[in-house]
């Protein structure tokens, strides 16, 4: 079977579904969530998204509007999320590692009308409080600064009681914003049905979710992965979810498993790898409650699912997920999981790999991966010829490239464009070149991705500079630094490399396909 439909009423709420569904199911006094040493059940979860459901229409927050949700993984993340979709307001949880120039673009191209805030995280937005056009009012988690509001002050006081706004199951829900290659990021439009659909086929369907499961997911709420793992996955089940704010250390995420005992875990390459390096963690660390590991955002190399397997005891399934779709839509199965392979279609998704003209490529042959499923977002905000670039009728065009063996095994090849997934979050060569080129020494430069010695991509960079510079190790990290400091940090070349001259068309353009030929070849050697 192809397409799996869920029945929603003519009026559908999200919020209705995750969050007061639990209590009506008799889970009023479980644990919804594991937050430092609280234990917060989904009564409490309940009354709290009311109230702030009631606090933001106080502020005049009214349907279709939108939030932006900067904030580390913490319960008034969740009170958030779901208590403005409670009262049909948009939120949009978005990166916590941004820089202010980023977070004034976001604020403005959303039209956000209020942002809520981790207190450590608000100078990036009052240093540019000045160019905010539509911004009325910031609301800062985590004490209180003179001039915003106390996100418990603010709800305090109101009812616990708050009527669903009469949503359809076709209303926006939740944004989330979307890097490409050129251009600003895409804010990528959810409706009320999308969590359903990837929580039923790909959570229940291929992760056999259920109450007695307990979450934890190492990528953050704010990435369409972490969301679904870390939140609304654990929610839809009646389950519970480990939230852990701060930044996800290799021995931190050890010790949080330990600790909480959680049975499903989600993590990135990145993190496994991380993980594995860890000296003596057999010893210290217990992770005997993970009953699966799911792995996503980049391709898992093959050692390190190996290597997990040798040590843990315990399969990664890999699975390709995008912003757009939600969720993971391919996947591998427990019990069946292969090293160096994304795996089988989520049964309710479907695919298809095509050539440059849209006609399907021969099993065994590569080609632009297209999918269609009922999680997919509507649109991107105010972006029409991108929207029209990716979503094609009821298929979204991935811009990965795959091959399916005879099997009907997905492989990964690569990206069909230039982007960039190092640990998971995209980065745009385009925006790391520009920042290079703002340092004095840099002529020329061109951006790829590059693979480290575990099979995990960073971003490289291949530099001509400037005549009568002197290159040396202290000007190569001079220019990391520069790029670290300039942007998001997580997107600086790891590797600079010199060069005489950068491959470029007849008109002048970078060929980045020929550096990463050129560097492939020099791995080679
Ligand atoms: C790449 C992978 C190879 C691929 C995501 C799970 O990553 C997620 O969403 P994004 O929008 O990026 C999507 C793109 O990332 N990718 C993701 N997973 C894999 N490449 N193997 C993989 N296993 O280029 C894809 O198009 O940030 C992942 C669930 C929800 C998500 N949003």
């Amino acid at each position: 079977m192809s397409f799996i439909e869920l029945s929603f009423p003519e009026k559908f709420n999200a919020t209705e579904r995750f969050v007061d569904w639990n209590v009506e199911q008799g889970r009023g006094n479980k644990t919804a969530i594991y937050h430092k040493d609280d234990e917060i059940t989904y009564q409490e979860v309940l009354n709290n998204v009311n109230r702030t459901g009631n606090a933001l229409k106080s502020l005049g927050i009214e349907m279709e509007n939108r939030i932006l949700l900067v904030a580390f993984d913490c319960p008034e993340f969740v009170y958030t999320f779901f208590g403005a979709m409670k009262i049909g307001a948009v939120p949009i949880p978005t990166n916590t590692m941004l820089m202010p120039e980023d977070y004034c673009y976001l604020l403005n191209d959303s039209r956000a009308k209020a942002v809520v805030v981790s207190k450590e995280l608000l100078p990036n937005i009052l240093q540019v409080k000045d160019k905010l056009m539509f911004l009325k009012n910031i609301i800062v988690v985590g004490g209180q600064v003179e001039g915003t509001i106390d996100f418990y002050e603010l709800i305090n006081g109101f009812s616990t009681e708050c009527v669903a706004a009469p949503t359809t199951p076709d209303d926006p829900a939740f944004w989330l914003y979307s890097s490409g290659t050129t251009g600003f990021p895409k804010g990528t439009v959810h409706l009320h049905h999308d969590m359903s659909y990837s929580s039923e086929l790909y959570a229940k369907g291929i992760l056999g979710i259920n109450e007695n499961d307990r979450t934890y997911s190492v990528a953050r709420l704010f990435f369409a992965y972490g969301l679904g793992n870390g939140l609304y996955f654990g929610f839809y089940a009646g389950g519970s979810i480990i939230l852990h704010p701060g930044r996800p250390q290799p021995d931190h995420v050890l010790s949080v498993c330990t600790r909480y005992k959680p049975t499903l875990f989600f993590g990135v390459p990145t993190s496994y790898n991380a993980m594995l390096q860890v000296e003596g963690a057999k010893e210290k660390y217990d992770l005997s409650s993970i009953r699966l590991c799911a792995s996503a955002g980049e391709a898992l190399p093959g050692s390190v699912w190996k290597q997990w397997r040798e040590m843990w005891g315990l399969e990664i399934l890999d699975g390709i997920g995008s912003t757009e779709i939600s969720h993971i839509y391919i996947s591998n199965r427990a019990g069946k999981s292969r090293p160096d392979c994304s795996g089988k279609l989520v049964p309710g998704y479907e695919a298809k790999i095509v050539d440059g003209d849209g006609n399907l490529v021969p099993t065994g042959e590569a080609g632009i991966l297209m999918i269609k499923g009922e999680s997919t977002a509507a649109c991107y905000w105010n972006k029409h010829e991108k929207t029209k670039n990716a979503f094609q009728g009821e298929w979204f065009n991935t811009g990965d490239r795959y091959y399916q063996d005879e099997e009907g095994y997905f492989i990964y090849a690569g990206r069909g464009d230039d982007m960039i997934k190092a640990g998971g979050i995209w980065v745009s060569p385009v925006e790391v070149e520009a920042t290079l080129m703002q340092h004095p020494a840099v002529l020329e430069c061109g951006v790829i991705g590059s693979a480290d010695d575990d099979g995990l991509i960073k971003p490289k960079a291949f530099v001509v500079f400037k005549e009568g510079v002197t290159v040396n190790d202290e000007l190569i990290n001079e220019v990391k630094l520069f790029v670290k400091k300039t942007i998001a940090p997580y997107k600086f070349p790891r590797w600079i490399e010199q060069v005489d001259e950068l491959p470029k068309t007849a008109t002048g353009k970078i060929q980045r396909f020929i550096l990463r030929q050129m560097d492939e070849q020099r791995r080679k050697l």
